[in-house]
């Protein structure tokens, strides 16, 4: 049940409720209240005066009813809503007396409303506002059809299988799916795109044969507010149309989208769009033909276009046959130098998806400068919910505080109106699911935390992580006492910063297992194709990307940033080496030497770790008991993989340096 467990339909439950109130999520809303009022004794009444919640709807211009102005918490919300109007997804609580009232301006607000009152109790006194930042919130599934034979059910899938598919086809029983879609709409995401970016040929017959059964899926997602979206495959007019090209310039290839496209609506009113990757790691794409991506995305925008359909179309592309003695490619320049130009060429209902870091997914990378550049073109962060590179759902790592530092980035540094990431993606938020077949959704029972926090930033980008990890924990563990809590809080609150500690240091990035991309392997990436390189030698670490002496990345952002970076002095030591290649003695911002820096923080790491094992092991009669094992056991796995880490980098950098520890500490 995750942060809706039984004990959240009690707020509901127990009370007399007046609906007045009509649409599809209403009816979604009138089933909430009937079942809680099944386990705990409440009805629903005709008389709005009779009432202990309300739900009801104003619309423009507002019917005056007067009934309504009987009740204070009523009056005070319409009056709001009067006063500044309601967004579509927006909504009101207010609370006087022992009344609370839900005012939105459509079903959909209606929903959020009571989803609101069941993961965070009956609201404090007074009037309380609600509405997204973005209308669009997204979550990407990169579930396969069948079992890959590398990648598996989930590509970077760490919770089991996919909770869509199995053996080919879409599952029969989508009770999870339903679990899942009220979990989600609980944290306000309104869109799921069920298969895989790398769409392989199975999943390429979800767009054509497999129709009837991804209905099936959409009108699960429907009863939510949730818009169901496909990954597609940019070849698909060769690969399911039999057409001798994909050419996106030539009339047929339009006309063949343009049908696929139509015969979706018919199947599925409210499909909410594509998801593209293209010429990106072996997936076909518009450079085949000599194209551009606008050119290339035009197309497919032009056949949603008339349904209300978006395209996202994925800006993760790079060359992925990099020769590591070529010091001028730079992975990182990649994304800006195929697209900034392309800036303004996009159809209106494109979105370009942007990974939050110029590289991929690492525990720390500076923000994209493709974000903040591009000023014509919709832009969608993508943020990755699935831990791939932080820790597999095996380590403890809430990346809410990762996620925020993003989020209020500014381009133009600290000045006043400078705006934030938050501001800048007009194309929403989307981010990689972590979610499968597991019976704690997550692997990780701590990683729901994660999930929850991304459908609470897209909605609120600027709230504070901390504040997002109380909520969750006080929706999860409803029973946990004040201690409880605390010990959650603290095992979570740092764990990023941890997990960093004893990874790869300074925002090196990889020295991860090339093969599942799972515990430490120095020189793991080093000499492959795939372009993400450390090089360290005997006299120092670090990229150079400095525009006097490197690759030129760091010329890619905006004033103050592009000093800031280049410069050794001021670049931040949280991204020295991502910037800099330093020799082992650099001495950092801290006081401390490169060197010296990398032993310390990963015995730190390791340290870290070992406490938060021994809060949790204090919390085993305060949690519920399946919980609490699961996790004491995938700590287990946390402190031993922490300690091949440290172990692994300290020795790697002691051998390659010749520098010994200024502590003592022996390292072999
Ligand atoms: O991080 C990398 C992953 C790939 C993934 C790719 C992408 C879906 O290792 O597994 O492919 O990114 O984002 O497309």
């Amino acid at each position: 049940p995750a942060w809706l467990p039984g004990e959240s339909s009690r707020h509901l439950g127990g009370r007399r409720v007046y609906i007045d109130a009509h649409g599809p999520l209403v009816d979604t809303v009138r089933s909430e209240f009937t079942r809680a009022m099944a386990a705990h004794g409440g009805r629903f009444v005709d008389v709005i005066t009779d009432a202990e919640i309300v739900v009801i709807l104003v619309t423009e211009p507002m019917a005056p009813n007067p009934a309504h102005a009987d009740v204070a918490a009523v009056r005070e919300a319409a009056a709001a809503a009067e006063a500044s109007p309601l967004t579509p997804e927006g909504y009101i609580l207010a609370r006087r007396d022992s009344v609370t009232a839900i005012v939105a301006a459509t079903d959909h607000g209606a929903l959020y409303g009571v989803l609101d009152l069941m993961r965070n109790g009956e609201p404090a006194p007074g009037v309380r506002r609600e509405q997204p930042a973005h209308p669009i919130r997204m979550l990407d599934h990169w579930d396969n059809m069948t079992v890959h034979p590398v990648m598996g059910a989930v590509e970077r899938g760490y919770a089991g299988d996919s909770i869509f598919f199995t053996d080919g086809e879409v599952r029969r029983d989508l009770d999870r799916v339903a679990r899942y879609a009220r979990l989600l709409a609980a944290v306000g995401i309104n869109r799921v795109a069920i298969n895989n970016v790398n769409v392989h040929r199975t999943e390429a017959l979800l767009l054509t044969d497999k129709l009837p059964d991804v209905a099936r899926v959409a009108d699960v997602f429907r009863s939510w507010g949730i818009r169901l979206h496909l990954s597609v495959n940019f070849a698909s007019p060769v690969l399911l149309g039999g057409l001798e090209s994909a050419d996106p310039l030539l009339p047929e290839v339009a006309e063949w989208w343009r049908e696929a496209t139509d015969r979706v609506y018919d199947a599925i009113p409210d499909f909410g769009g594509y998801v593209v990757k293209a010429d990106s790691e072996g997936q076909p794409g518009p450079f085949s033909y000599g194209r551009s991506h606008a050119e290339g995305a035009n197309p497919l925008a032009a056949a949603l276009a008339p349904h209300d359909g978006i395209v996202h179309w994925r800006a993760f592309v790079y060359n992925h046959h990099q020769d590591w003695r070529d010091r001028s490619t730079d992975r990182a320049k990649a994304a800006f130098g195929h697209f900034v130009p392309l800036d303004g060429q996009f159809a209106d209902n494109v979105v370009l998806q942007v990974k939050h870091g110029p590289i991929d997914f690492q525990t720390r990378e500076p923000v994209s400068p493709v974000i903040g550049a591009l000023t014509h073109t919709n832009v969608a962060v993508e943020l990755q919910v699935t831990q791939e590179y932080t820790g597999q759902q095996k380590h403890v790592c809430y990346l809410g505080p990762a996620w925020s530092e993003i989020l209020r980035f500014r381009f133009a540094g600290e000045t006043d109106g400078a705006r934030p990431v938050a501001d800048l993606a007009t194309g929403g938020f989307v981010a990689v699911s972590n979610v499968g077949t597991d019976h704690f959704l997550t692997g990780h029972p701590l990683a729901q935390a994660n999930l929850y926090a991304f459908g609470r930033l897209s909605w609120e980008p600027l709230a504070d992580p901390l504040r997002i990890l109380d909520e969750w924990i006080g929706a999860t563990f409803p029973d946990a006492d004040d201690h409880a809590r605390a010990v959650i809080h603290s095992i979570l609150d740092s764990s990023w910063a941890t997990y960093e500690k004893y990874t790869a240091p300074l925002g090196v990035g990889f020295m991860v297992s090339s093969r599942d991309h799972y515990g430490p392997d120095v020189d793991g990436y080093e000499y492959s194709r795939w372009g993400t390189y450390h090089f360290a030698d005997r006299d120092g670490v670090g990229v150079d990307r400095t525009q006097a002496t490197g690759t030129g990345f760091a010329g890619q952002y905006p004033s103050p940033w592009r000093e800031r970076y280049e410069s050794l002095a001021e670049c931040p030591d949280d991204l020295l080496l991502f910037f800099h290649h330093v020799p082992y003695d650099h001495v950092l911002k801290s006081g401390s030497t490169v060197i010296q820096h990398i032993y310390d923080t990963h015995t730190e790491g390791v340290q870290d770790v070992l406490r938060s094992q021994a809060a949790w092991a204090g919390l085993s009669n305060r949690i519920d008991s399946a919980t609490h094992e699961r996790v004491t056991t995938l700590l287990v796995e946390q402190v031993r993989s922490a300690g091949d880490w440290r172990d692994q980098i300290q020795t790697y950098f002691f051998r390659k340096s010749g520098v010994a520890d200024a502590t003592g500490r022996p390292h072999y």
